[in-house]
């Protein structure tokens, strides 16, 4: 697709085999790779190696030690994505694929839950909203960890925000098969199509 960016959300070690691992992570991964070898890559005419003709984005949860959706400190979650921690890092198979200015962290101010990639900030500062715009980009590509939470919230702002958005629905995994499909079925009403 013309004018397109994937974003792949929060495929970070605690949601995949950490404290908070989802259902389906293992396969989301491996199904990712395939898209992204299928789909986002291309020989460049002026270059000799395979690069990826449409950028790929990356959203990561990253905590503070002391959360407020941590359990201890009242909130829903068992304390995962912390800073510094091997769970807060992308899975190994997809980091080659991340740069920095593509990365966006959400979920650092102690005091506020963040599930949609809108709320992230790259380390120069600038949202994903900004970037995509500045990209050009019209068609947003999602998929990720978790279907409920992080992928349903990021698929709606950028709904919201005037883009085309289309989930991966083999590239996602969920903390409960339910709410998988409840969400799967909201978007698509909603006008996010399910590819
Ligand atoms: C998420 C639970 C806790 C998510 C983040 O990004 O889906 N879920 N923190
Ligand atoms: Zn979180």
């Amino acid at each position: 697709m013309k004018d397109s960016a994937l974003v792949v959300v929060d495929m970070i070690y605690d949601f995949i085999d950490g404290s908070l691992a989802c259902q389906g992570a293992d396969t989301a991964i491996e199904n990712t790779l395939k898209y992204i070898d299928k789909e986002t890559s291309g020989i460049d005419p002026d270059d000799t190696g395979v690069r990826s003709i449409y950028p790929i984005l990356f959203v990561c949860d990253h905590h503070p030690e002391k959360h407020c959706s941590f359990a201890e400190q009242g909130g829903p979650w068992p304390p995962h994505c912390v800073q510094g921690t091997r769970g807060a890092e992308i899975h190994e198979a997809l980091k080659p694929y991340a740069s920095e200015d593509l990365t966006f962290f959400k979920g650092e101010d102690p005091a506020k839950e963040q599930y949609s990639g809108f709320e992230g900030k790259n380390p120069a500062g600038q949202s994903l909203q900004e970037v995509l715009e500045l990209l050009d980009i019209k068609n947003v590509v999602v998929c990720g960890i978790a279907t409920e939470y992080c992928v349903r919230n990021t698929a709606e702002d950028l709904l919201k925000a005037g883009f085309k958005v289309y989930v991966l629905k083999d590239c996602l995994a969920y903390v409960d098969a339910k709410g998988h499909v409840e969400a799967l079925d909201a978007m698509a009403a909603e006008g996010i199509k399910l590819i």
